[in-house]
């Protein structure tokens, strides 16, 4: 299997199906939209949708019934981008290599952008649902990107800023704040299918979140602005409670090799595992 051949089809799948969708937004003013499509079309990995698509397709899923989530839970996370890049969070110029939104719109224009891109999330959402099935993945999709996940893990993140630092609170804030997102991209598909191995793929999800972001913390001191696309060097100069400062850079090297251990053998028995295995690779060795 050609691996990167196979994450570029799925990736060329989803742009072209976001493509579709861009075109039919309705907004009610362009400028808005322009806020929106700027930070939904300017680069990314598009890792979301990417294991949402192989996870269908592993467990014999219609495409076209993963797609409008695989869309979805794209926009979810450029909205919290959008918002995590405000000078009343993170602060930040560049993301994707490229001014971040407020940058470009101006910081009003940047909060309601991201909140447009989270309403028509749910939008597309409830226009896909046609059974229990799909009911249930817009349920889990709801609740992980909320309070219960990524939204909750940042406000925990948020407030243990120079304060708390302990194992407990890290892995908390890193199960929520990245890990609830990626975890919802190999769970969507399996409610699409009546739960198919859903346990196997939520112990793969949880560990393949906490191996993205235990790499990003890495990245973070031993990566280049280049490369990154965005500031580096901020999670020590900001007090951030990080793998890297809890554990320093061995440390959170052997948390990298463990939660990839873990997500490998919670596949070890599946069919067709080929890819989704390979994928550990590709985020344990990214360089962006
Ligand atoms: C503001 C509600 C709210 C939440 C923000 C995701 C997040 C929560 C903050 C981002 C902070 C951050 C950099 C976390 C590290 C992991 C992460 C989500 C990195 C960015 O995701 P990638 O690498 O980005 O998938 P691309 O650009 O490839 O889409």
């Amino acid at each position: 299997m050609n691996f990167l051949k196979r994450y570029d089809d799925y990736k060329e799948i989803f742009e072209a199906e976001l493509k579709k969708r861009i075109e039919t937004l309705n907004s009610s003013n362009e400028t808005l939209k322009d806020a929106m499509v700027y930070s939904l079309t300017v680069g990314g990995k598009r890792i979301r949708p990417v294991i949402m698509l192989a996870v269908a397709e592993l467990l014999c899923v219609d495409l076209n019934k993963v797609l409008p989530f695989a869309v979805a839970i794209e926009c979810i996370h450029t909205y919290s981008l959008i918002h995590d890049d405000l000078p009343a969070m993170d602060n930040d110029d560049l993301r994707r290599g490229k001014p971040t939104n407020h940058k470009v719109f101006g910081e009003a224009m940047a909060i309601l952008a991201g909140d447009a891109l989270l309403n028509y999330a749910y939008e597309l959402i409830l226009r896909s649902v046609t059974d229990n099935n799909s009911l249930s993945a817009g349920r889990l999709l709801a609740l992980y990107a909320g309070a219960f996940g990524m939204v909750g893990g940042q406000a925990l993140d948020i407030l243990s800023e120079n304060t708390v630092k302990n194992e407990e609170t890290l892995y908390k804030i890193h199960e929520n704040k990245t890990g609830k997102l990626l975890l919802a991209s190999t769970l969507v598909p399996s409610c699409l299918a009546g739960n198919a191995h859903f346990d196997k793929l939520s112990e793969y999800g949880k560990n393949l979140g906490l191996l993205f972001q235990v790499t990003d913390d890495i990245l973070d001191v031993v990566s280049s602005t280049a490369k990154l696309g965005k500031s580096i060097n901020k999670d020590a100069d900001e007090n951030k409670l990080t793998f890297v400062t809890l554990y320093g850079l061995d440390g959170a090297k052997s948390y990298a090799d463990k939660y990839y251990g873990n997500a490998k053998s919670a596949l070890s028995d599946l069919e067709d595992n080929e890819f989704l295995l390979e994928l550990l690779n590709f985020i344990k060795d990214r360089e962006y």
